[in-house]
């Protein structure tokens, strides 16, 4: 069996040790400027051209992108970003019929995340994992059903601009970030819709509060991935939050790709985080 995993650019993996892995880039327009989000991108150069740019927007991968990354495979699984945002999951599952109506013995599965980020990554991680341990398709397509409903995306954000221009997310929800200092904690509701959590203004007591809705949804020191927008000082001050209460969780830090950059914006976070 040649397995392999794909995911569109929102899971923010660059890559995995193996070769199992590949990605399709969704799309960031600034004005009449596409900016590709794959490893070439330039986050920086993208983010100078966003914040001159009278418009902006993005868009997901069409079908024929998603099929050309099948090819040589037998066994396949797609992670895509939250379909309630986005209709990257749609053109996979339709690039997914045409390739096995052409190629009948295929196995392919497209998983739709409801979230995005870092609890893209921990899907991702968790199949590479279990193609490691020798799992068949069908095991393995079984086990990550379960896995997502341990997983959980907790973001916090200091802007929702981009989200309500592309009609992302409700005014009222956007509003609340408008107000100087404030940081809206978020989360991904058990369909994929953006769910509200709450606001705080001191950073002290707004690393608590992460904690604490982690500790509340049922964290007890699982493993943690933590993205953040040109924010790693605040990516480490989560990782040794977590850690000083969780000392043998392990908690990953990555710089988030384009398309998170951009909707999660400039000093952003997404913890993406495993129950147990
Ligand atoms: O198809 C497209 O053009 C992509 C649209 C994506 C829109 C949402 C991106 C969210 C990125 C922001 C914070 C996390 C919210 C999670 C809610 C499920 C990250």
């Amino acid at each position: 069996m040649t397995f392999r995993i794909i995911s569109d650019s929102s899971s923010d993996v660059r890559n995995l040790d193996n070769k199992l892995y590949k990605q399709v880039p969704l799309t960031i327009i600034a004005d009449d400027v596409e900016y590709k989000d794959n490893q070439e991108l330039d986050i920086k150069k993208m983010q100078m051209s966003l914040s001159n740019a009278k418009n902006s927007g993005t868009s997901c991968p069409n079908i024929d992108e998603w099929m050309t990354t099948f090819e040589g495979a037998d066994s396949i699984f797609v992670v895509t970003i939250t379909s309630q945002l986005s209709g990257s999951y749609s053109s996979a599952v339709q690039a997914a019929e045409i390739f096995k109506e052409k190629n009948p013995n295929i196995n392919i599965k497209v998983i739709d995340s409801k979230s995005t980020g870092p609890e893209m990554g921990l899907i991702i991680e968790k199949l590479d994992q279990m193609i490691e341990e020798g799992l068949s398709f069908q095991e393995i397509a079984d086990n990550i059903t379960e896995y997502q409903k341990k997983t959980r995306l907790l973001a916090a954000l200091s802007s929702l601009d981009n989200m309500a221009k592309n009609g992302r997310v409700n005014s009222a929800i956007a509003k609340c970030a408008k107000l100087l200092n404030i940081k809206i904690i978020i989360t991904a509701s058990s369909e994929g819709k953006l769910e509200l959590i709450t606001k705080v203004r001191s950073q002290k007591k707004f690393l608590n509060t992460l904690l604490e809705q982690m500790n509340s949804n049922g964290y007890s020191g699982g493993k943690v991935k933590v993205n953040h927008v040109n924010n790693p000082i605040l990516a480490e001050s989560i990782q040794s939050l977590i850690n000083q209460n969780y000392p043998q969780a392990i908690v990953e830090i990555t710089p988030c790709q384009g398309l998170c950059s951009y909707y999660a914006e400039d000093g952003g976070i997404l913890i993406g985080y495993e129950l147990k």
